[in-house]
């Protein structure tokens, strides 16, 4: 688990799409003027996950204690030996590169605190948490076995969900980890003294959604997910004071007669943030999940 202060922008599943990332970069600010956490999810489905994935890395060595890349369930070998990165490394690089990149995906975090208030991961929380102390105990998980086992599975692959399901429960939809209520995340952010969990891992169409009176929101960073979803993609910031504000990217389609359908739907949705916001491509500031300050400390009994 790394620990980071705010101000701090995070960022969610990018998915090989270098296009989308330069333009958050456009946006908001380049490394090292703008802090960034990424949540995994670098690689597989887009086109550019080479691209993606070696721009991040450089940034990481030219500003280590600027940037900081957890790992999403994607990167991991039996994932992105199936959904792509393979595929466009054996055509750009050798699969010799493409062992050594899961050395590299193997060191990344599972994990990251901002401030004392807010827990970042890819997917989820987990059953096999119950203090911090499960958080310092955690060791990087390095070979597929131990990847697809206790309490890094549930931080890579959990999701949410609003079924009448109050605790944990077996995760159908993807085969693998959990399922968590309100009741669970509820429990456990009491447990950890958290205000807000931040989490990728699911599309959305606004390119964030809060869940659970705003006590968890995913982060969704790639527009236009698989060339068939017209989300848009979005990017959260979190500021000194624990401010949170989205800056939005629209999904980019150039309108052809086979995908004016798909165009259309695009457009309908972008309008109908943007009664929202006047300008969503420079950033919604809303204040949804205002954060109280931290309890005074427990006084020390004599
Ligand atoms: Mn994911």
């Amino acid at each position: 688990m790394l620990q980071i202060e705010h101000p701090v922008t995070i960022v969610g599943d990018i998915h090989g799409q270098l296009d989308a990332l330069i333009r958050y970069f456009d946006a908001v600010g380049y490394p090292p003027k703008v802090q960034f956490l990424f949540l995994g999810d670098y690689v597989d489905r887009g086109a550019k996950s080479l691209e993606v994935s070696l721009l991040l890395f450089c940034y990481k060595i030219k500003y280590p204690h600027i940037i900081h890349l957890l790992r999403g369930n994607h990167e991991c070998m039996k994932m992105n030996r199936l959904y792509g990165f393979h595929e466009e490394m054996m055509r750009k690089r050798g699969s010799a590169m493409w062992r050594r990149y899961q050395n590299v995906f193997n060191e990344l975090p599972l994990c990251a605190r901002v401030g004392q208030r807010i827990l970042c991961m890819h997917g989820g929380i987990s059953q096999n948490c119950t203090s911090w102390e499960s958080f310092r105990a955690l060791t990087k998980p390095k070979t597929p076995k131990t990847c697809d086992e206790g309490l890094p599975v549930d931080l890579m692959w959990a999701d949410p969900t609003q079924d009448k399901c109050n605790a944990f429960a077996i995760n159908t939809q993807r085969s693998i980890s959990v399922v968590f209520g309100e009741q669970a995340l509820t429990d456990f952010m009491k447990k950890l003294g958290l205000s807000l969990i931040v989490r990728a891992h699911e599309v959305s169409q606004d390119g964030f959604n809060f869940m659970f009176g705003q006590k968890i929101v995913t982060v969704f960073s790639a527009p236009y997910y698989c060339g068939n979803d017209t989300n848009c993609g979005a990017i959260m910031h979190v500021s000194p004071s624990y401010e949170i504000s989205f800056t939005v990217l629209r999904p980019r389609m150039i309108p052809t007669p086979e995908n004016a359908e798909i165009v259309k739907q695009m457009e309908n949705n972008y309008q109908a943030m943007m009664a929202l916001s006047p300008d969503p491509n420079r950033g919604r500031h809303l204040q949804p999940a205002s954060i109280p300050p931290p309890p005074p400390p427990m006084p020390v009994e004599k």
